[in-house]
């Protein structure tokens, strides 16, 4: 291994947020309000010759029908344009797709004015402000670059040492789909603290109708271990090269868009561009189960049924990314056709805000984002879903937009199922997932505890200058969290789909925020950690007890709770006595002979489990212990009569034989409030 200079994996989109006015000052009577109360944000940190104008009816419909690029017929509006030396006024959404519900929304009523840019932004905002035409001026604010870097994965990492659902030669290294405890991973790594991706696969592996738009840097769409499960519009990819062959004011655009330079062209390996959209895309849905590389929670079964990768780029190598990037981006994941927003970014704030601060700072991008989650679908999904990382700044409060209550922010653990040392934690936090933690071994900094996903081969990484060289690689972060949670939500959609479910967003959010393993009763004392020059130090994790959100999400969990299944709570290393009566509903009248159970292999192995089974004339019907060596989530089928001792046929007259399926749930006994 090699020994390698930490750098801190933040997603650090800083933006300018420390110096606000009162969001109750829009709230002021008409007559008492100054210009600067249609401010929604402040001009540090913003575009220059730039600003984003939220206007009333009339004067959207004199600019959207304006034949000049910056006359209305509006003399005073005219005006001001004149005096900035305006070169143009565009809408922002773009009203080629979904005009009708764009304009019900008052999308259609966004503009952005393009101006001088030595003109001061302050005084070009006074200046709209202070028109009545002008309901609203926001300063369209920069996000930073995230502060990433990728550890390309060794050759050592190639190896089918255990057994494994697929094929693909490094999905014994992603401990987190199915962790098996290796102590090369990590000191204290504990066996199934994971994403549950095994036991779901049993059960389903993606669809292709599911599409994860990855609203991040641009996603490698030619990766051998990406291709096969890249959406594409088929207008353009059957369409006339260099023509606009769908309308929707994108030439070309087959994979997704660049919303940074408003076009089609997706890129990966700019100077400053780290590779972070191909590795999220990576884990959300690498293709499964075809001998090469690694897998992704919903990359399908290797038969082309992978979940979709949309790619929507709003960083581009060191151009400057901004509110508008962001919102227009998301625009177009909901026109088409994503239901799943995988967003691993966020806006780091020294100190927390609300919910309704957020609403007016952000109001653009807030409107993008509700549009996604009451307007976007698919076939198995009524409404979208946005899921964000909670960021990596070791906050007790979640970065919005993840914070907001219309998105899901996910925390991160590492392979000991503790948080890790970075992982913000606290109100806004929803839902658990691996993000991952570098560790030292020897003195020598391992990788392996990261999460493992695809790279851009040749992308510079920004710190070292070096190229990356490899298809494959580490990462860490709530940002690799994050793709997990939207990869159990791309199974359970998939697997409404495969079943002629159609789930509400609401339903689903649900789902991904209970079908979850408990956290809390771990969460004592402290655990070690390193810093970046291999010392260990003794880490809190008191702190972040109830603040992780409600759990671990599970995705055999998440799929059973589609289907509705029952589950049976068990402590590990000890014998359950499970009462089968209790599931059914009305005593043993309907339990009259258990017949058997059957234990899948994923199950049998990943829990140690085993039923002792007791003859109902020995015993009360339907009573028998289950013994547990591992925590952890599986799935037991049990057969009975319902009515009668023997099954009815022929000249039998007797019961009817059922198959009945249950969770179990093995874990610690931490008596920490009771099962889930
Ligand atoms: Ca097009
Ligand atoms: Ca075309
Ligand atoms: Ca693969
Ligand atoms: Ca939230």
């Amino acid at each position: 291994m090699i020994k390698t200079k930490f750098l801190f994996f933040a997603i650090a989109l800083a933006l300018g947020v420390a110096c606000v006015q009162d969001p109750e000052m829009n709230s002021a009577p008409q007559h008492e309000q100054t210009p600067e109360s249609k401010f929604v944000n402040t001009s540090e940190n913003a575009v220059s010759g730039e600003l984003i104008l939220y206007v009333d009816e009339d004067t959207a419909q004199s600019w959207l029908n304006a034949t000049s690029a910056t006359r209305s017929g509006d003399m005073a509006l005219d005006e001001v344009a004149q005096e900035l030396g305006a070169v143009s006024i565009e809408p922002l959404f773009n009203l080629q797709m979904n005009a009708d519900k764009k304009i019900a929304r008052g999308m259609h009523r966004w503009f952005v004015v393009e101006f001088d840019k030595n003109v001061s932004l302050d005084q070009a905002a006074v200046k709209y402000a202070t028109m009545p035409q002008i309901a609203r001026v926001q300063f369209n604010s920069i996000i930073e670059r995230p502060q990433v870097s990728a550890v390309p994965a060794s050759e050592q990492a190639i190896t089918r040492a255990e057994s494994t659902p697929f094929n693909d030669p490094m999905l014994p290294n992603q401990w987190h789909y199915n962790n098996v405890g290796s102590s090369r991973l990590f000191q204290s790594a504990k066996a199934g603290e994971d994403i549950g991706a095994f036991g779901a696969w049993n059960y389903v592996t993606g669809n292709k109708e599911v599409i994860v738009a990855i609203v991040d840097e641009g996603v490698k769409y030619t990766h051998v271990d990406l291709a096969d499960n890249m959406w594409t519009n088929d207008a353009e990819l059957n369409g006339a090269e260099g023509v606009d062959d769908d309308d929707n004011g994108y030439i070309d655009d087959i994979y997704g868009i660049n919303a940074v330079k408003n076009t089609a062209e997706i890129s990966w390996a700019k100077s400053g561009d780290t590779g972070h959209g191909t590795h999220v895309a990576g884990t959300v849905a690498a293709v499964n189960n075809n001998g090469i590389g690694v897998c992704g929670v919903a990359g399908g079964s290797g038969n082309g049924n992978g979940a979709r990768i949309m790619s929507v780029q709003i960083f581009d190598g060191n151009n400057e990314t901004n509110l508008i990037h962001s919102s227009r981006g998301i625009d177009y994941a909901t026109d088409m056709g994503a239901c799943i927003l995988q967003c691993s970014w966020g806006y780091p704030s020294k100190t927390p805000i609300s919910d309704s601060v957020y609403e007016q700072r952000y109001s653009l991008e807030c409107t993008a984002i509700r549009r996604f989650v009451e307007e976007a679908g698919c076939v198995g999904l009524d409404g979208g879903v946005a899921i964000f990382a909670a960021g990596n700044d070791g906050k007790d409060f979640s970065d919005y937009p993840g914070a907001f209550n219309e998105i899901l922010s996910v925390t991160s653990y590492s392979p000991d199922g503790l948080p890790t040392t970075y992982t913000n934690y606290g109100p806004g936090c929803n839902v658990a997932a691996p993000g991952g933690e570098y560790t030292f071994v020897q003195g020598y900094c391992s990788h392996d505890s990261d999460v493992l996903s695809t790279l851009p081969r040749e992308t510079v990484d920004p710190q070292t200058g070096k190229l990356y060289g490899k298809d494959y690689g580490y990462m860490q972060g709530t940002s690799m969290a994050c793709p997990h949670v939207s990869g159990v939500a791309a199974l359970v959609v998939s697997y409404a789909i495969e079943n002629g479910i159609k789930l509400t967003n609401e339903r689903l959010y649900e789902i991904l925020t209970s079908s979850v393993r408990d956290i809390d009763g771990s969460l004592t004392g402290t655990k070690v950690a390193y810093n970046y020059e291999g010392q260990s130090f003794n880490f809190n994790i008191g702190k972040h007890n109830g603040k992780m959100g409600t759990g671990k999400l599970d995705a055999l969990l998440a799929v059973m709770n589609l289907r509705g299944v029952s589950c049976i709570p068990v402590v590990v290393n000890e014998d359950t006595e499970i009462d089968l009566n209790k599931y059914m509903g009305s005593g043993d009248l309907h339990i009259t002979a258990l017949k058997d159970y059957k234990i899948d292999a994923t199950t049998e192995e990943r829990l140690g489990i085993t039923i002792d089974y007791l003859k109902p004339k020995d015993n009360p019907v339907g009573k028998f212990y289950i013994f547990c060596e591992n925590t952890g989530i599986g799935v037991v089928t049990f057969s009975y009569i319902a009515g009668g001792t023997e099954v009815g046929g022929g000249s039998v007259m007797g019961g009817k034989l059922i198959e009945k399926e249950f969770v179990i749930i093995s874990r610690e006994n931490n008596n920490n409030g009771g099962w889930l």
